[in-house]
């Protein structure tokens, strides 16, 4: 498949400062502006415990689906812009933020270059990745070993995370 093609992607949010849920919203309307971009679907926003120092707010968290003829690297370079257009900073190590916005999905591509990892490496172990993934794509597989999200969701220990 040549780069000019449509495909379809899954993007992670994650937001828990500033109007959390305000913030992941105003992502999604700018992901849907994005060039050569249409917003397919957007997941429910959901109310999740932190992954990594407790000592910090509850994240809201969904999944966006897109199709984009832009390839993984200007897609990259996009929600880096996104990222910074809302205020991101960079903290501490998982530690609090703005606005996340992670390449989750390119279409069943397996990309492993020094900027970028696809499948995202973290969706098995993210509860707040996979519940809103599921929401949108009830049967995806990961494309790299082939086993359903859904088996990979039930393997982890307790979920923190409801709708929001
Ligand atoms: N924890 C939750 N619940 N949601 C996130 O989006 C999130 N993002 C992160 C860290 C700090 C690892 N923890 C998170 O980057």
């Amino acid at each position: 498949m040549s780069r000019t093609d449509e495909h379809t992607v899954y993007v992670g949010l994650g937001s828990n400062l500033h109007r959390p849920a305000h913030q992941v919203r105003q992502a999604l309307t700018a992901l849907g502006q994005l060039e050569q971009t249409r917003l397919n679907a957007s997941s429910q926003l959901y109310a999740s415990r932190p992954q990594g120092p407790q000592d910090q707010p509850d994240f809201v968290n969904a999944v966006a689906c897109l199709s984009t003829r832009l390839s993984p690297e200007a897609l990259l370079s996009a929600l880096q812009n996104l990222e910074r257009q809302q205020g991101k900073v960079k903290n501490r190590h998982w530690g609090e933020r703005v606005i996340d916005l992670d390449l989750l999905l390119y279409s069943d591509w397996l990309i492993d270059t020094r900027a970028l990892t696809v499948p995202h490496p973290q969706i098995q172990q993210r509860d707040f990745v996979l519940v809103p993934l599921l929401e949108l794509a009830p049967e995806l597989r990961c494309p790299r070993t082939g086993e359903p999200y859904q088996k990979m969701l039930a393997k982890l220990p307790e979920h923190f995370l409801t709708p929001s």
